[in-house]
């Protein structure tokens, strides 16, 4: 027993944010960051579209479905529950999960439709909480101008602003980082790699909560 090595569980490290503030890069950023001090660590996003019940989400993301906004809501939701197991195998081996978009990005985006916010937060109860929640903030007129940008069901420079709202007054907690995406990539990377470098050993006994 004695010289059985402790492992400490992963840390559940999350970007949140509207589209095309540079949550991806700064994932990738990250990971590799983590990986490079030998803390072995995994990214993962959502929705992930490789699922059966990604596979709908896609369809719907590029237009070429559309559905009851609730209806999709719990699909988005399940598409979270459905890798549950995994995010806990993985925090409970040790790696860290660098994770783009989850249950934010669930309620935010669909309350921004109108439709109740402890309605939609309500589907989200239960799943692993983070332990960091990083938010790139960037004004909406800005991110919009990105490339690629409008592709997606969502890019739209209205609806982005709903939904920017809904995570700045009804979302944030003093828990999250909050991250000016609007300055050089390597700067962002900098400052998120010392936000994270601090929490490390803040959180690393820590038991994994739920939301
Ligand atoms: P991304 O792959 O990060 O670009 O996300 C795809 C789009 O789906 C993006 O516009 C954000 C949106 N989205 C992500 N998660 C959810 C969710 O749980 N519910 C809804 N309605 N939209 C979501
Ligand atoms: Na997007
Ligand atoms: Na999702």
């Amino acid at each position: 027993q004695q010289n059985k090595e402790m492992i400490n569980r992963g840390l559940f490290i999350l970007f949140e944010g509207v589209d095309r503030v540079g949550k991806s890069t700064q994932v990738q950023n990250l990971v590799k960051f983590l990986n490079d001090k030998q803390l072995s660590t995994k990214a993962m996003r959502f929705p992930d579209r490789t699922t059966p019940i990604g596979t709908i989400i896609n369809a719907y993301l590029q237009n070429s479905t559309n559905m009851d906004d609730r209806a999709l809501h719990l699909l988005f939701s399940s598409n979270r529950w459905e890798a549950k197991d995994s995010i806990y195998q993985a925090l409970n081996s040790g790696v860290n999960l660098v994770v783009d978009r989850y249950s934010y990005s669930g309620v935010a985006y669909t309350a921004a439709k109108g439709i109740d916010f402890d309605w939609c937060y309500a589907c989200e109860k239960g799943l692993p909480e983070p332990d960091v929640i990083i938010y790139l903030s960037m004004n909406s007129e800005d991110a919009t101008k990105r490339g690629d940008f409008g592709g997606e069901r969502y890019e739209k420079l209205e609806f982005q602003k709903k939904i920017k709202d809904i995570y700045e007054s009804k979302l944030m907690t003093p828990k999250w980082k909050v991250v000016d995406a609007n300055r050089d990539i390597e700067t962002i990377s900098k400052e998120i790699s010392d936000i994270v470098n601090k929490e490390l050993d803040i959180i690393k006994n820590k038991q994994i909560s739920t939301i």
